[in-house]
């Protein structure tokens, strides 16, 4: 198996120590989230269940992983997902799975975020990544324009090799921005959430509560 893909299985099996009886646990998307998945099923834990986006939800039907509505619960107690890119603050960019709506309503009505990474994911400054933007498909080449000419290098995500864009389960577009380096992320989330057409971006700020690389690697935030 490849170092990466170690990293990603030992981290998702790190994270099952956080999750107890009883427990509402959100799911994000990804691989990584994937081998949590498949460690939480071959557990012996009686969780109440897991709420998250429609992508996971399959895979946790097919691991017979019961599913609960997050409007049907009183809160969730812990969220589990993956992460593009994660810097030494916690924060990070999610976004690659297209999901990243469902994940952040997921992630802010949870108790506690934990991110599980492998360590290429790990950066000291955001921007690396492409930052996902995820927006109304009417006026949405209005804003192409409007963030090329912030120098974004905004790019409309569409499906390989075509000029289709991808269709969140929402019904937006993604508009991913080739930024390199974001030295400034809270002002850079202010700027899109202030954006008409914008409905939410790939930054998750002062989220991630622990962050887990690898087996053997926990970050764990001060308190706010
Ligand atoms: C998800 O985790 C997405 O936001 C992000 O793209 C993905 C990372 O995927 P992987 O774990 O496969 O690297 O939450």
């Amino acid at each position: 198996m490849e170092k990466k893909d170690l990293q990603k299985k030992q981290a998702g099996t790190a994270a099952l120590t956080y999750i107890k009886n009883d427990m509402v646990v959100g799911l994000g998307t990804g691989s990584t989230v994937a081998y949590f998945l498949e460690a939480l099923a071959n557990s012996n834990l009686n969780i109440i269940g897991v709420t998250t986006s429609t992508i996971t939800s399959k895979r946790c039907s097919e691991l017979d992983i019961p599913i609960v509505d997050i409007d049907a619960v009183d809160h969730i107690d812990i969220t589990v997902d993956g992460a593009d890119e994660i810097d030494i603050d916690l924060n990070g960019i999610k976004g690659g799975g297209d999901a990243l709506l469902m994940e952040k309503i997921v992630a802010k009505n949870s108790k506690e975020n934990i991110w599980i990474v492998d360590s290429s994911k790990v950066h000291k400054t955001l921007g690396l990544f492409p930052l996902p933007v995820e927006v109304i498909p009417y006026g949405s080449g209005q804003l192409l324009r409007q963030f090329t000419a912030k120098g974004f290098s905004p790019q409309l995500r569409c499906h390989p090799n075509t000029t289709k864009p991808i269709i969140t389960d929402a019904g937006h577009y993604i508009i991913d921005c080739y930024m390199n380096t974001i030295d400034d992320p809270y002002s850079l989330a202010d700027y899109f959430e202030r954006q008409v057409g914008v409905v939410e971006h790939g930054l998750f700020l002062n989220i991630c509560n622990k962050m887990i690389i690898g087996g053997d690697t926990v970050k764990i935030k001060k308190s706010q």
